[in-house]
This record gives C-alpha cells, structure tokens and sequence, in this order.
C-alpha cells in the first residue's frame, strides 16, 4: 500500500536528511556569503541575499527553493538558478551549477559537490597536473617570444636598410634634377645661340671689313696728312721768307692761295665723322644681339658659376663648350630616364615604408613561405603576402593577399585581414581572417569556411606568443 504524505510532511523528512549532510558542512558557499548563514541562524531566520526575504532557517538546504535568488539551497540541487562553491583547496575553486550537486558525478575535485566519500579528493593531483602542463606551455611561450623578438631585430633591420637605401636615392634624385635645370638652361642657350648665329656671323664679318676698311682709310689719310704737312711747312717758310722786293706774280699768287687754303682748312675733317658715326651705328647691331659678349659685366661672372656647375655634373668646360645640341638632348633623355626610374623606385620604397606591418613592424620580414595540408587542400602562406588554395587536381586559387593588421582590444593580440583574393563562382571575391597561436613552427593549423568563400585561418606561430599569456605558477 502507497501512503501519501502531506507535502508539509515530505519536506520535513527531505529536509531532514539534507539538514544532516548539508547544512551542518553548509557546503556550496562562496567565503564572502557565509556571513548571511550566520546572521539569523541563532534566532531560527534566514534572509534571501538579493532580496531580503525571511525565510525559517530549517529551510535553508532543504532540497526546496525558497529564495528567488537560490541562496536558500546553497548546498543542493533545489534551486535551478542555484551556484554551488567548490572550494577545492590545493587547486582552483569554482563555482557549478547546483544542479549538478549530488548527481553521482563528481564536479568538484575536493569532492564537496557529492556526498561524503563518493568522490576521492584529487585537488594535489590537479594542481600537478597544472604545474607541469604551465611549465611546458611557458617553455613553449618563453622560445616562442625569442623567435618573435628575433623576428622584430630583422624587420628593425631591414626598415633601416630601407631608409638607407630611400636617402640615397633621394639624393641621387635632388643631384639629377639639379643637373636636369642645368642641362635644360644649357640647352635653350644652344637653341638660342643656334637660332641667332647666322645673322650674328653676318654682322661680325661685315663690322671686321668696315674695320679694315676704315684702317686702311685712315693710313691713306694720316699719309696725306704727312704730306701735307710737308708741303704746308715748305709753303708757310716760302710765305715767310720770299723776297718781296723781286715783285715775282707767280711767288706772289702762289702765297696769296697758301693763305686762302690755310683760312678754308677745316672743311676738310667732315668726312671721318661720318665714318664714325656709321661704325657707331653697327656698334649698337652688334649689341643689340641676343648671344652673350664677352665684353658684357655679366659674362666673366656667368661663366665663372658655370664652370662651377660643370665640374659638379661631371662635365669639363672645355668639352661642354664643344657639346653640340644633339648631345646635350642625349644627355637629358638619358638623366630624364634616370630621374623617372628613381622616382617610381621611390615611391614603392616609401609604401612598403609606411606600410601597416603590426606591432613593432614585425611582419616586414616574414617573407618566408609556409605550407600545409588541411582536408582536401594544401594551403601556402606568405604572412605579409599572399594565401594560396591547392586542390588535389593541380588547380590552385588565391583565397587573398595580406591587407591589414587588426588589433584586439588588449592592444596586444592580432589578426591579419586578407583580401582582394579570387572570385568564387557565383559568390563573393574571397577573403581571410588570420589568427595565431603560440608555437615555435609557423603552420596553418585550422582552415574554417564559416562563410561562403570568407575563410578563418588559425595559424601556429611565434607571432602568437605573449608574455601575459605565461601562467604565473
Ligand atoms: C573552391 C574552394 C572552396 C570554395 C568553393 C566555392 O572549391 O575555394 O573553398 O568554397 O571553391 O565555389
């Protein structure tokens, strides 16, 4: 015969068998929560924790809930929203759902969860465990965070190089185009002199003929002029000097005509001012042509900082003042070239320079490639190029290019974003996530395709060793 009993009644029998194993030990409880048992248990009361409800204290681990919170049943499975404290001294203390109180499995290592003597205490055995598994891991971090630091020494390096190398390239350029200006105001000056050097040649032989000319005008005059000096000199004595009284006509008339010529004598100068005038006249031609002259106060100057200029472009004056326009258009291809592969040398230098390469740029110098087999792929990977996809027939896909590098919020773990990869048929352009774990081999590890063509790549690296990630033993 069944005998039902009272609910009243089951609980106080339940309640009892609890009482005896449970609230005795009040196991379950956090340290900072026992002082709520305390309080009230003299006068018979307990007061839920969160809020505020008197319950008898023979309820408290009764297997029954009363409190909203649980804190009533500490010790047993009766609340379903109850925590259960294992204390677990020697190893970690944990908090486990009250459900799993008194199941028949042990949750807990001190075995506080069952009842005494079902589970044997393995909280040293744990802790062990613990310690020799952290050393092991720690050693792994430790060689791990070597190959890392040597990882950033030879990116360090190789970021120095490069400023090496972009300054001297950069000077090189600043030389090049200086001597480039020069070239190019040489050049107009050839144009220039060869524009105007036919009618400069004109000039210059007709102002040296004007010149012979006016020399030998000039001897034929200063001849004449001697000569007339003599016979001026031999007719002024014989004016001087004749004997009037001899009454000579002829003496006479030529004496009279002495002195008429003498009284007329300046007429005679006219013509050497307009020869002067007219050589006066080409004079300015000649001037007012656009070719440098030696007599010009610029000249001596111009030429000296040529001179200069030439010796720093590596050219000797002399065989500069026989460079023809030709060569001179040579020689400005030739540096125009230079000039333009400098350039575009420059500017790739400077975006690998400035380029986005993680924490201490320690990605610059994985040029390395990795490969490894993962279902029915081989994947290779260059960490600051590309991932590649090989199937088993020989065809292989790029799943995408090394992109960014994406900081977690501790400022200290990383992933890579890859992009721009292929295009899957009729789907999206493919693209990755890469994330590391701490290893001293670099090795994809897991290959996810949680989307369509987007991939998540875990892969084994120092590059995801930290230091905060040592377990303090
Ligand atoms: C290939 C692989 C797969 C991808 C499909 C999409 O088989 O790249 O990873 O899902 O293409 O068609």
């Amino acid at each position: 015969m069944i005998v039902q009993l009272p609910s009243t009644m089951k609980r106080g029998l339940t309640g009892l068998l609890f009482f005896a194993i449970s609230v005795l030990a009040l196991r379950g409880v956090l340290p900072e929560n026992e002082a709520y048992y305390n309080e009230g248990k003299d006068q018979g009361v307990f007061t839920c924790i969160s809020d505020g409800k008197v319950i008898p204290f023979k309820h408290v681990n009764d297997g029954y809930c009363d409190c909203a919170d649980g804190s009533d049943e500490p010790g047993t499975s009766g609340c379903s929203n109850g925590k259960f404290y294992c204390k677990n001294e020697g190893f970690f203390s944990k908090l486990i759902n009250s459900n799993l109180v008194d199941d028949g499995i042990c949750d807990c290592c001190d075995g506080s969860d069952e009842l005494p003597g079902v589970c044997p205490n393995t909280c040293t055995d744990l802790m062990n465990e613990y310690i020799e598994n952290a050393k092991e891991s720690n050693g792994l971090i430790q060689r791990g965070l070597r190959l890392k630091n040597e990882m950033i020494s030879t990116s360090q390096a190789m970021k120095d190089e490069l400023l090496g190398k972009i300054g001297s390239i950069q000077s090189s350029l600043n030389s090049n185009e200086f001597k480039h200006s020069q070239l190019l105001e040489m050049k107009d000056e050839l144009v220039r002199i060869e524009q105007n050097g036919p009618c400069y040649d004109h000039l210059h032989e007709k102002l040296n003929n004007l010149q012979n000319f006016i020399e030998t005008q000039l001897n034929k005059v200063n001849s004449f002029k001697s000569n007339t000096e003599t016979l001026e000199k031999i007719l002024g004595d014989m004016n001087e000097k004749y004997n009037h009284n001899f009454n000579d006509p002829a003496v006479k008339l030529a004496s009279q005509n002495y002195l008429n010529y003498k009284s007329n004598k300046e007429t005679q100068e006219i013509d050497f001012k307009q020869i002067i005038s007219s050589i006066n006249d080409l004079k300015n031609e000649i001037d007012n042509l656009p070719v440098p002259k030696v007599t010009s106060f610029w000249h001596p100057i111009q030429e000296f900082s040529n001179k200069l200029v030439y010796s720093f472009i590596g050219i000797k004056p002399k065989n500069l003042e026989k460079l023809s326009l030709p060569e001179v258009e040579q020689k400005l291809d030739i540096l125009q070239n230079k000039i333009n592969t400098e350039k575009t040398n420059l500017e790739k230098m400077s975006n690998t320079l400035n380029r986005d390469f993680g924490p201490n740029d320690i990605l610059r110098s994985l040029n390395d490639k990795f490969e490894s087999e993962i279902g029915n792929y081989k994947y290779s990977i260059q960490l600051n190029g590309d991932l590649i996809q090989n199937d088993n027939k020989g065809s292989s896909v790029t799943i995408g290019r090394f992109k960014s590098v994406v900081m977690s919020s501790d400022g200290e773990h990383f992933k890579l974003n890859f992009g721009d990869g292929q295009r899957c048929w009729n789907g999206p352009i493919r693209s990755a996530s890469i994330g590391f774990e701490c290893n001293t081999q670099t090795s994809i590890k897991i290959v996810n395709e949680p989307e369509k063509c987007h991939y998540y790549i875990l892969v084994d690296s120092p590059l995801g060793c930290f230091e905060n990630d040592l377990i303090v033993i």
